[in-house]
């Protein structure tokens, strides 16, 4: 029989920075997708890359002081980049895109032109405003304050000749392919897209830019570059050969089953996306799957916020499997989930260490322990007790089928923990140990109690292989499952594991993590490499505004020493200090730099002061002048010196 092919992609991520670990979640959710398809011994390609055009690339190459293509080449295939990330989550994802491969430029080219002798695409005026100083092109949104977003100057309206797809005349068809029919999930997405901008109206679609050069040029226009969310959405296409030589998968993969999408992008690929493809008559994609987003302290991760995890950092932390099992047991995919690490360690602790680690290393020492490592074949069932567990075990895969064919992740595990729990509760009520204490009575009984369990890991380790590959294998060595009894179809019914099964004590599997002290290893981590971020050193700008000599010479600057210095009572900021100023009388000036200096490190030191300020109260106080003093930031923290001055300079001299 011939196989059920089966395509999934994930969007193609843009090389502007390194990812982070809202990337890598639609990204282990569609590997995910893609090895339990395989399980079902469906013919699978799964497509994932990157999405390497446009200004902002251009603009951060520039920043950067390289072209664009060394700089996208580094973020993709160098150290950390976006290929060395896939490997070390395990994706196994059929063949990588980049939209700067020559293939696939080609082939962008020649649907623009096939869309524009359509008349789907034809040449007008876009309008937006101009920033002379820039020679840049802005949209009314890009605008920051009204103003250019990069030099903050005044901009102009102005005008560009540019071309546009013909998005209006498709929009009731896109209507009733978002109304009347699954093409995209989940099912609130479709009002959103409905309200927000099909009921609005659509207006055709500016698909060319003149204003920058990073792009796929328009072939028959020079001067002009495709707009990169087409050149971006086509490669769904262009990746299985579609007008292209490279690859001849275009008949035998396309439409795609599903694409996974981020939910900001659902707007492009059930709106946009597919009203090109009816332009260009060609099927449309079964589904688009719009999932939520990993928040962290409610707020979405990005890098300008400074707020991302480093999934590099995680893995190497907690392992792999335990990071990508996290991602899916913690968040339902259609909805947002708030990131923490408390939830993972959590996560690890109590579904993989007690739950599944637990049953894992307690059933097979106690083969080990009670049978010498391999069960006899005699065995004696207990009807009454065994029935709850064996029912479920045979039901597993169906449940989990259910819910694994409506993307709903979370569920499908829930539905494998759920037979996991019921067997732990099962050697509680069997008490192995008791049975063990008379082998000669009980040893079938005690079999067939470890056969259960056994078997229920079994079940459980196969359908938990799309999810953690490499641990589901090393749960299947331990309770030696031998090859043919890793299929989908092994686990479709209750038994199938031979009664006189050997096992093979393994590692520990899931060692509890020590929550307190990851915990502040992980915040020690995430604040130095928040400071790392920041610019190393700031400095106060200049002053341009100038000052005449006659005004500079009224400020009186003395060299004053200090005779006392005190903490200010209720004050956490105020020093007290006792100076000689050269006048033979105390002077007092009060300081707010607590912070900095312990009044015991300052006493016999020699400062400069500002004395002919106006005196005032600080805290009911008097302060008569100002202690002067060398700010600057370093790595987002204010540091301040006070100026100190030689000891050899007496009391009372005059600064000039
Ligand atoms: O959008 N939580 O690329 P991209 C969950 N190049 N998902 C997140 C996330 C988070 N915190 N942050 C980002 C693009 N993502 C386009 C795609 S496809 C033809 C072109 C998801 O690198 C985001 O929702 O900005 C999107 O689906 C994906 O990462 C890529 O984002």
């Amino acid at each position: 029989m011939e196989k059920k092919r089966f395509y999934i992609t994930t969007p193609i991520y843009y090389p502007s920075d390194k990812l982070h670990i809202g990337h890598t979640y639609c990204t282990v959710a569609a590997d995910t997708m893609a090895r339990y398809k395989r399980l079902q011994g469906c013919d699978v390609l799964f497509l994932t890359g990157t999405d390497e055009h446009g200004q902002k690339i251009e603009d951060k190459a520039k920043e950067a002081g390289v072209t664009p293509k060394q700089f996208v080449d580094n973020i993709v295939e160098g150290a950390h980049g976006v290929r060395d990330l896939w490997k070390l989550m395990n994706i196994s994802n059929d063949r990588f895109i980049r939209t700067t491969d020559d293939y696939h430029i080609a082939a962008v080219q020649k649907i623009f032109k096939k869309m524009y002798e359509k008349g789907d695409i034809y040449k007008g005026t876009y309008k937006g405003k101009y920033c002379k100083p820039c020679e840049s092109f802005w949209t009314e949104s890009q605008l920051v304050d009204g103003k250019c977003p990069d030099c903050g100057r005044e901009v102009q309206d102005a005008e560009e000749e540019a071309y546009f797809f013909r998005l209006s005349k498709y929009a009731d068809r896109i209507r009733d392919l978002l109304e009347n029919t699954d093409y995209l999930e989940p099912r609130s997405r479709v009002n959103e897209m409905v309200n927000n901008f099909i009921k609005p109206g659509l207006e055709d679609l500016c698909v060319s830019r003149t204003s920058f050069s990073w792009g796929i040029p328009v072939d028959f226009d020079p001067g002009h570059v495709v707009y990169v969310w087409v050149d971006a959405l086509f490669n769904y296409t262009t990746a299985l050969g579609f007008l292209n030589d490279k690859y001849d998968d275009y008949e035998k993969f396309w439409p795609a089953d599903v694409h996974f999408v981020g939910k900001e992008i659902v707007r492009f690929h059930s709106i946009i996306w597919p009203a090109m493809l009816m332009s260009m008559e060609m099927p449309l994609p079964k589904k688009v799957y719009g999932h939520g987003w990993l928040l962290l302290d409610g707020g979405k991760m990005s890098k300008s916020k400074g707020n991302v995890v480093d999934p590099y950092l995680l893995a190497e932390h907690f392992g792999v499997d335990a990071l990508r099992f996290f991602l899916l047991r913690t968040f339902p995919f259609g909805s947002d989930g708030n990131f923490s690490n408390e939830s993972l360690i959590n996560t690890i602790n109590v579904d993989l260490a007690n739950d599944l680690g637990n049953l894992v290393s307690r059933t097979v020492s106690m083969v080990g322990k009670y049978f010498d490592n391999t069960l006899p074949a005699d065995q004696a069932e207990d009807a009454e007790k065994d029935a709850e567990l064996v029912a479920m075990i045979g039901a597993l895969r169906g449940k989990y089928e259910e819910q694994m064919e409506k993307y709903a992740f979370q569920n499908g595990l829930s539905e494998i923990f759920k037979v996991i729990d019921r067997a732990n509760k099962y050697i509680d009520e069997n008490a192995p140990w008791v049975l063990a204490k008379d082998m000669e009575a009980n040893g079938p009984r005690l079999a067939r109690v470890m056969y259960n369990l056994l078997e229920a890991l079994r079940v459980s380790a196969v359908l938990l292989t799309p999810f953690i590959p490499d641990t589901a294998a090393k749960i299947l060595d331990q309770i030696g499952a031998a090859a043919d009894l890793r299929s989908w179809d092994s686990v479709g019914a209750y038994g199938a594991l031979p009664h006189d099964v050997t096992v093979v004590r393994g590692e520990n599997l899931f060692p509890r993590v020590d929550a307190e002290k990851e915990l502040a290893l992980l915040d020690q981590i995430a604040e130095a490499s928040k400071k790392a971020a920041l610019p190393a050193l700031e400095l106060e700008p200049q002053t341009e505004e100038k000052v005449d000599f006659d005004t500079f010479c009224k400020s009186d600057f003395r060299a004053v020493k200090v005779k006392e210095c005190v903490n200010v009572k209720k004050s956490d900021k105020l020093l007290k200090f006792t100076l000689d100023d050269g006048t033979g009388e105390d002077r007092q000036i009060l300081s707010g730099i607590a912070k900095y200096y312990k009044p015991e490190e300052l006493v016999g030191k020699t400062l400069l002061a500002i004395v002919n300020l106006p005196p005032r109260k600080m805290m009911g106080q008097l302060s008569a002048g100002m202690l002067i003093s060398a700010v600057h930031t370093e790595h987002g923290e204010e540091k301040l010196n006070l100026v100190m001055l030689d000891d050899k300079i007496p009391a009372g001299a005059k600064m000039c």
